[in-house]
């Protein structure tokens, strides 16, 4: 009888995980499910050096990846940053005014050598007992976005911008679509002005929808994954329409494995093979939406400091995601939007 009890018991939590995931996958993270097979090594930390090699390289010709050379990126580890011409916008947004990008995600490792300094506030809206990172995703996501230009490490779109961590995902990367809207109305109320959320849902809600219109209203503008089930089905919040909805390219500028595309997907970004920081001083490549999303949500950032209120409603979200649409360039991939992400194309629209 105790045994039978017991197994009821276990049924029904077991059924309580079960529907958490299902309401509320992670987009990505462990690269043996999210590459399809496609195996991801991960690589040990390696720190850049500037050195002579790369000073010739960068004389020799003037192509996308030797401006980034000069800037002290190493292209072959970050090759999203030669393919979204990233050093274009750099040249022309020298000045950053204290954009803070909310990381919706599963935490932090505010610590981490190469976004030290940078985390202005925390919230905690899981059951963990801590808004640290131990799953690992937010802390890659949070690097892409702003790791800074130290000399070690990576360097992010928008370097050593300030973050607002934002636990919504719990320490095996399960989110509750509850606490993903408390965190969104958390993080404009603290003054994000980017909302990163690599978070797909399979369903609305009307706390969420509320929330993310809370956000638009105040003028913040969220940057959602569109997921990887390799699916033309929405999932939110990357199918509202004042989302900016990111699938996933490769490095040759194909559909990266697993990630969704269809008319709701506004735009696409780098999402495979992804180098970035990882808990505990580390870093490590990953693949999925999740990462293409952080890509867009950098120049977001970026795009924060010189966009100005054209149509007059009192806010610049609306400009920035304008632009960020108008920035792009057809890759042929039906249903990407309007396509690739291209910072050069983002700097000619507003130099
Ligand atoms: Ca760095
Ligand atoms: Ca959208
Ligand atoms: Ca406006």
């Amino acid at each position: 009888m105790y045994v039978r009890k017991l197994l009821k018991i276990l049924f029904a939590l077991l059924l309580v995980t079960a529907v958490v995931v299902a309401s509320c996958a992670f987009v990505t993270s462990q690269a043996s499910v999210i590459n399809n097979g496609h195996s991801v090594q991960a690589a040990q930390p390696q720190k850049y050096t500037s050195g002579v090699e790369e000073t010739e390289r960068a004389e020799d010709s003037v192509s996308a990846s030797d401006y980034l050379t000069e800037y002290g990126v190493d292209t072959d580890e970050q090759w999203a940053l030669t393919k979204l011409h990233i050093a274009e916008l750099w040249q022309e947004i020298a000045e950053d005014k204290g954009i803070v990008v909310a990381v919706l995600d599963s935490g932090i490792d505010v610590n981490h050598e190469d976004l030290a300094g940078q985390v202005i506030g925390e919230a905690n809206f899981t059951d963990s007992p801590t808004a640290d990172d131990i799953y690992g995703h937010g802390t890659h996501i949070a690097g892409i976005i702003a790791a800074e230009d130290n000399g070690i490490g990576v360097i992010g779109i928008a370097p050593g911008y300030l973050l607002l961590n934002v636990k919504v995902a719990d320490d095996r990367g399960r989110c509750d679509v509850s606490d993903l809207a408390r965190g969104i109305v958390w993080a404009v109320d603290n003054n994000a002005s980017v909302i990163n959320i690599s978070i797909e849902i399979k369903e609305s809600t009307p706390e969420l929808e509320e929330a993310v219109q809370y956000a638009w209203d105040n003028g913040a503008l969220i940057v959602a994954a569109a997921g990887n089930r390799c699916s033309q089905e929405p999932v939110y919040p990357a199918c509202y329409n004042s989302t900016i909805s990111v699938a996933a390219i490769k490095e040759d500028e194909k559909l990266a494995p697993l990630s969704n595309w269809g008319a709701w997907v506004d735009l696409a970004a780098p999402g495979y093979k992804i180098y970035s920081t990882f808990p505990g001083d580390t870093y490590e490549y990953e693949s999925g939406t999740s990462f293409a999303a952080a890509h867009v949500s950098g120049i977001a950032a970026l795009l924060f400091n010189t966009a100005t209120d054209t149509n007059g409603d009192g806010r610049i979200n609306d400009e920035v995601k304008t632009i960020i649409e108008a920035g792009c360039i057809d890759i042929g991939i039906t249903g990407t939007g309007s396509g690739l992400l291209d910072a050069a194309c983002v700097a000619a629209l507003i130099g």
